[in-house]
């Protein structure tokens, strides 16, 4: 890569320390990708791609295959955004990286999604801390076609943006879990089993085996508040994975309104990342063999 993306400075939080990035949408500047950054993109591609069938769900390899995404090369935002528009009118915007929270939500209330125009290194294949190109293009831009998830991240924008004006600090750290739990590291149910169709799951090697095959995690049926009172893992495979039975049960739940969840799941405890509660609705209560000692974000 000739360019550089512009870190602007690298700032410690709760979560350990996060690169802050310049926040301006960027064109992608396709004709600089080295070989190389076309090589590591192939090899994840392939990886992913043989590794997912049978795993992810039926709508992430269909709208996959839909958006012409290929190993051949990085693909260009210009040439998925015709796709995306026809198919759900989100789009893609290039930006430099992670963003601050309020960017992030008015790029979803407005049915953009920043997708980070950089990619990892040779050395990274396996994990990355932070999102990077094969991340935010194959894990999320796929279900972006799907109509109803489509609509459930602009519903999930737009939730950011009133917590924001209207409930503090603790709102948004709901709102992070929500995400964290069903975009991210979100499975299933389909008729032939469980899939994944979160995004940090089916960019992972390891974790696209792991969620469905290891005895270790709990999978729990989704449930909006449990989800906002449930801490995770930045640092590990999840210990929970929370299942839904339809994109639909995802969209209803962020049609209510917030306001009265908000104090609710401020006055109740919350629950540690790898934690059984007694009204769970529980598909497979996990081992916990191998389990990351250390807290939870
Ligand atoms: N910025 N580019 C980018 N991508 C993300 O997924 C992202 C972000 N900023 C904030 C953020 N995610 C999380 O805080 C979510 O809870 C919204
Ligand atoms: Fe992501």
């Amino acid at each position: 890569m000739n360019t550089q993306p512009r870190r602007v400075e690298n700032i410690a939080t709760d979560r350990g320390v996060i690169p802050m990035y310049a926040t301006g949408v960027v064109e992608q500047p396709w004709g600089s990708y080295s070989r190389s950054d076309h090589e590591i993109w192939a090899t994840l591609f392939r990886r992913q791609r043989e590794l997912l069938p049978g795993r992810a769900c039926a709508a992430f390899l269909a709208n996959q295959q839909a958006l012409a995404m290929s190993e051949d090369a990085i693909p260009r935002f210009d040439a998925l955004n015709r796709h995306l528009r026809a198919a759900t009118g989100w789009e893609l915007v290039g930006v430099e990286g992670l963003l601050p929270e309020e960017v992030f939500f008015d790029h979803l209330a407005h049915r953009r999604f920043p997708v980070t125009w950089w990619i990892r290194r040779a050395d990274q294949l396996d994990y990355i801390a932070e999102p990077d190109l094969f991340h935010d293009l194959f894990g999320h831009v796929p279900l972006l076609m799907n109509p109803v998830f489509a609509d459930y991240m602009q519903a999930y924008g737009q939730g950011g943006l009133r917590a924001q004006r209207e409930f503090g600090d603790e709102a948004l750290l709901n709102l992070t879990r929500l995400y964290w739990y069903t975009v991210e590291f979100g499975l299933i149910r389909e008729p032939a089993g469980l899939r994944i169709y979160g995004a940090g799951i089916v960019s992972s090697k390891g974790e696209s085996i792991y969620c469905l095959q290891s005895s270790a995690p709990n999978r729990i049926g989704f449930d909006l508040e449990r989800v906002m009172r449930t801490r995770y893992r930045i640092d590990s495979y999840q210990k929970t994975y929370f299942v839904i039975d339809g994109f639909e049960q995802l969209f209803e739940a962020t049609r209510q309104d917030f306001a009265p969840i908000y104090p609710r799941v401020a006055g109740a405890r919350a629950v540690p990342a790898g934690s059984v509660l007694a009204h769970d609705h529980v598909i497979n209560r996990g081992s916990g063999e191998g389990w990351p000692e250390g807290t939870d974000a």
